[in-house]
C-alpha cells in the first residue's frame, strides 16, 4: 500500500512536471500544500468528481491560485474529469488547465482566483451563502443544506488588504464552516517575508473573533487532522490553522528559497527532488494503486446519493420549499418576472415623476425586490444614500441568517469579491451599493465578476459632478470609461424611472455582472411610446426627434439626457432637426444588428455630439472625429452641481451653439 507520503508526493511530482514541461507557473505552492491536501482532500473534504455541480457539496477555494497545478493535480488524482493529457496542457491555449484556476474551464474549480486575497474573499462569501440558505430552507432533520468551505491561502492573500475587510467579516458573522488553511512558508517573490511582513498573524485573526489553531507543522497528516476535526466541531467561529511550511518541500536545493516560488525547478533539480522524495517513476506516470488510493469517484456518488434521497424526501415534506430551492440552484427567474416587469415599466411611464434615479432605483427595489427571494442586497455603509434597502428587507446579523440584506460596513472590494462568492456559489443574485467614484476600490472584484460571467449588480451611485458639493475627490470622471472598457460588464447609466427599470429588469435577466450608474441629484421624466419604451433594452434608442430630416444627432445618458433634449427642442424652433438618442447602455447598443444601429444612428447623418459628464473617449466610436464630446477631461469641483455644469460647459446654450455653427 501506498504511504500517505507517496500521495501527497504524487500531488508534488504532477506539479513539478507539469510546471517544467510548461516552461512556467509556481511549483513552491503545491509542493509545500501536498501534504495539506492529501489529508484535507482524502479524508474529509465532500465532493463528487462525477458531479462537480452537486449542490450540497463542500467549496475548496486555492486562494494563492499561482499555485494551481496543485488544484489540477487534485482534481485529477480525485477522479474529475480533467486527464493526464490535459496536466500536460497546463497553460496552453485553450487547455483545461490555463496558468491559474479559472470557473469554468476546469471542472471542480469553484472560482478564478490568482488577484491575491480574493479567493479568500470568495470563500467567505460562499460561507455565507451557505449559512443563508441553510437558514431558509434547512428544517429540523433536514439539514439539505449544510457543507464547509475550505479555502487555502499564502501570505500574499494574508498581506493583501482584502483580507482584513472580509476575515473581519466573517468573524463577525460567526462562519463557523469556513475553514482556512495558512501555509506560512514565510516566503514570497522577493524572498524571506520577515522584513515586510511581521504581523502577528494568530493574534491578528483572533482578534476578528477566528478560532486560530497555531503551529501546525504542515507536513504531519496527525497535526493537520487533528487540526480539521477542531476546526469542523467550532460551529460558532471561522477557523485559521496556521501550517509551517516549507515551499517547495522535497527541492533539495531550491526548497524554503523563493527560487521554488514561481519558476520551473529546472531538470537537475528535479532529478534530485525525485531522488530525495523517493519517486522513481517517470514524469506524469501515476503507479495504479496512488491512483485507487486518491480515487473519490465512488465515495463522492454514495455521498451525493445520499444527499439525494433526503432532498426526495424533502420534498415530499416540503414541496415548495424543495421547489423554490430547485428553481434558484437552476437560475430561473419567477415564472412571470419578464411580464411583470414589463407591465410596471408601461405604468411607469405615465405614472413616474422627476426624481433621483438612485430614488427610481429604489423604487423598483419595494416593488420587485419582494417577488425574487433570491436576491441579496447591501451597501458598503451607504444604505441611505444609495438607496439599497427596500421595503421588508431582512437584515442580516451574526444573530439573523434568515436576510436578505447586508451592511457590509466601509468595504467595497470586500463587499465586491464577497457577492462573487455568493453568486458563486449559487442560488443567490447578489447586489451591493456604493458611490461610482468607489468603484476603483472595488475596481478588480468587478474584474473577476466579468471573467467570470457572474449575475453581480453594483449599485454605483452619485454617478458625476452632479452629486455637486463633495468635490472632486467625490465626483467621478474617468470611472464611465474604466467600467465600459471592461469586458463582459454591461454598464447602465438610466436617464429617468423608466430607463431605471428597464435596466433592473435586464441586469437581473443578463448572465453576467451589470454596473447601475445612478444619480444623486433628481432628473427630469423624458416621454416615450410603446416602441420606444421596448427599445430601452437595446441599450440605445431614439427619445426625441425634431423632424422629418435629421440635421444631426445628440447622444446622451443618464442626467445628460434632458440637457439633450431641451437642446434638441431649442433647436427645433429654429428649424434645425436634432434627434436625440438616449443610449442607457452602450455595452448593449454596440451588441445589436448593424441594421438597429444603424437606423438609430444614420451613416449619413455626420453632425454629432455626445453629451457625458465624465471623460469623453468611449463617445468618438458613434460621433466620429469630426463630432463633438462634451464630457469632462479634469477632475470636478466643489460647488453647488448646477454651477459646476455651466463652468464646465455642460449646457444646453453650449450644445445649441455648436450645432449652429
Ligand atoms: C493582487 C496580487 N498582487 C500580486 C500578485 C503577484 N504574485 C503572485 S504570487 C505572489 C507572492 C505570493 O506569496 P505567497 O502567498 O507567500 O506564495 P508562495 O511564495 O508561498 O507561493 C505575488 C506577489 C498577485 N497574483 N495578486
Amino acid at each position: 500500500m501506498s504511504s500517505r507520503r507517496e500521495l501527497a508526493n504524487a500531488i508534488r511530482a504532477l506539479s513539478m512536471d507539469a510546471i517544467q514541461k510548461a516552461k512556467s507557473g509556481h511549483p513552491g505552492a503545491p509542493m509545500g500544500m501536498a501534504d495539506i491536501a492529501e489529508v484535507l482532500w482524502r479524508d474529509f473534504i465532500c465532493v463528487n468528481p462525477g458531479n462537480p455541480q452537486w449542490f450540497n457539496r463542500d467549496r475548496f477555494v486555492l486562494s494563492n491560485g499561482h499555485g494551481a497545478m496543485l488544484q489540477y493535480a487534485l482534481l485529477h488524482l480525485s477522479g474529475f474529469d480533467l486527464s493526464i493529457e490535459d496536466l500536460k496542457q497546463f497553460r496552453q491555449l485553450h487547455s483545461k488547465t490555463p496558468g491559474h484556476p479559472e470557473l469554468h474551464d476546469t471542472p471542480g474549480v469553484e472560482t478564478t482566483t490568482g488577484p491575491l486575497g480574493q479567493g479568500l474573499a470568495n470563500g467567505v462569501g460562499m460561507a455565507l451563502a451557505e449559512k443563508i440558505l441553510a437558514a431558509e430552507f434547512n428544517r429540523p432533520d433536514f439539514t439539505i443544506v449544510d457543507h464547509f468551505t475550505y479555502v487555502f491561502v499564502g501570505d500574499g492573500c494574508l498581506m493583501e488588504g482584502i483580507s482584513h475587510e472580509v476575515c473581519s467579516l466573517a468573524g463577525t458573522w460567526n462562519l463557523g464552516k469556513l475553514i482556512v488553511f495558512y501555509d506560512d512558508n514565510g516566503i514570497s517573490i522577493d524572498g524571506q517575508v520577515k522584513d515586510w511582513f511581521t504581523d502577528n498573524t494568530p493574534e491578528r485573526f483572533k482578534a476578528y473573533h477566528w478560532q486560530v489553531i497555531e503551529n501546525v507543522d504542515g507536513h504531519d497528516r496527525a497535526q493537520i487532522t487533528q487540526a480539521i476535526i477542531a476546526a469542523q466541531k467550532n460551529a460558532t467561529q471561522p477557523t485559521l490553522i496556521c501550517c509551517k511550511t516549507q515551499i517547495g518541500f522535497g527541492a533539495p536545493n531550491k526548497a524554503n528559497t523563493e527560487e521554488a516560488h514561481g519558476s520551473p525547478l529546472g531538470d537537475a533539480e528535479i532529478a534530485l527532488t525525485r531522488k530525495k522524495l523517493d519517486w522513481d517513476h517517470a514524469p506524469f506516470e501515476i503507479p495504479a494503486e496512488i491512483y485507487e488510493a486518491w480515487d473519490q469517484r465512488k465515495i463522492g456518488e454514495a455521498e451525493e446519493s445520499a444527499w439525494n434521497t433526503l432532498f426526495a424526501k424533502y420534498e415530499q415534506k416540503f414541496p415548495e420549499e424543495a421547489h423554490e430551492l430547485l428553481r434558484r440552484i437552476h437560475k430561473d427567474l419567477p415564472a412571470d418576472f419578464a411580464q411583470k416587469t414589463a407591465e410596471y415599466v408601461e405604468n411607469l411611464q405615465s405614472s413616474s415623476k422627476d426624481n433621483a434615479t438612485r430614488k427610481d432605483s429604489q423604487n423598483w427595489l419595494n416593488q420587485f425586490a419582494p417577488q425574487l427571494p433570491e436576491l441579496i442586497g447591501g451597501s458598503a455603509d451607504l444604505t441611505g444614500s444609495n438607496g439599497t434597502l427596500w421595503k421588508g428587507a431582512k437584515v442580516l446579523s451574526k444573530n439573523n441568517f434568515d436576510a436578505n440584506y447586508i451592511h457590509y460596513g466601509v468595504r467595497e472590494f470586500g463587499m465586491s469579491a464577497i457577492m462573487n462568492g455568493l453568486a458563486v456559489h449559487g442560488a443567490m443574485i447578489p447586489f451591493g451599493g456604493t458611490f461610482l467614484v468607489f468603484a476603483d476600490y472595488a475596481r478588480n472584484a468587478i474584474r473577476l465578476s466579468a471573467i467570470m460571467k457572474q449575475k453581480v449588480i453594483y449599485v454605483l451611485t452619485h454617478d458625476s459632478i452632479g452629486l455637486g458639493e463633495d468635490g472632486p475627490t467625490h465626483q467621478p470622471i474617468e470611472h464611465i470609461t474604466m467600467l465600459r472598457a471592461t469586458p463582459n460588464v454591461n454598464v447602465w447609466r438610466p436617464c429617468d424611472a423608466v430607463e431605471t427599470a428597464v435596466m433592473w429588469q435586464q441586469a437581473l435577466l443578463t448572465q453576467g455582472p451589470s454596473c447601475l450608474l445612478l444619480t444623486r441629484q433628481n432628473i427630469q421624466k423624458q416621454h416615450r411610446d410603446l416602441e420606444q419604451i421596448n427599445n430601452i433594452k437595446k441599450g440605445g434608442y431614439v427619445l426625441f426627434e425634431g423632424g422629418e430630416k435629421i440635421d444631426a444627432i445628440i447622444l446622451a445618458t443618464g442626467s445628460e439626457v434632458e440637457i439633450a433634449v431641451v437642446a434638441a427642442k431649442k433647436l427645433q424652433e429654429q428649424n434645425i432637426f436634432v434627434r436625440v438618442v438616449s443610449m442607457p447602455c452602450m455595452d448593449i447598443f454596440k451588441q445589436q444588428d448593424a441594421q438597429y444601429r444603424g437606423w438609430v444612428l444614420p451613416s449619413d447623418v455626420k453632425k454629432r455630439v455626445a453629451i457625458e459628464a465624465g471623460a469623453p473617449d468611449s463617445w468618438y466610436q458613434f460621433v466620429g472625429l469630426d463630432g463633438k464630446v462634451f464630457g469632462i477631461e479634469r477632475f470636478g469641483l466643489s460647488a453647488p452641481y448646477q454651477e459646476i455644469y455651466a463652468e464646465f460647459g455642460l449646457t444646453v446654450d453650449k450644445v445649441v451653439a455648436w450645432l449652429k455653427a
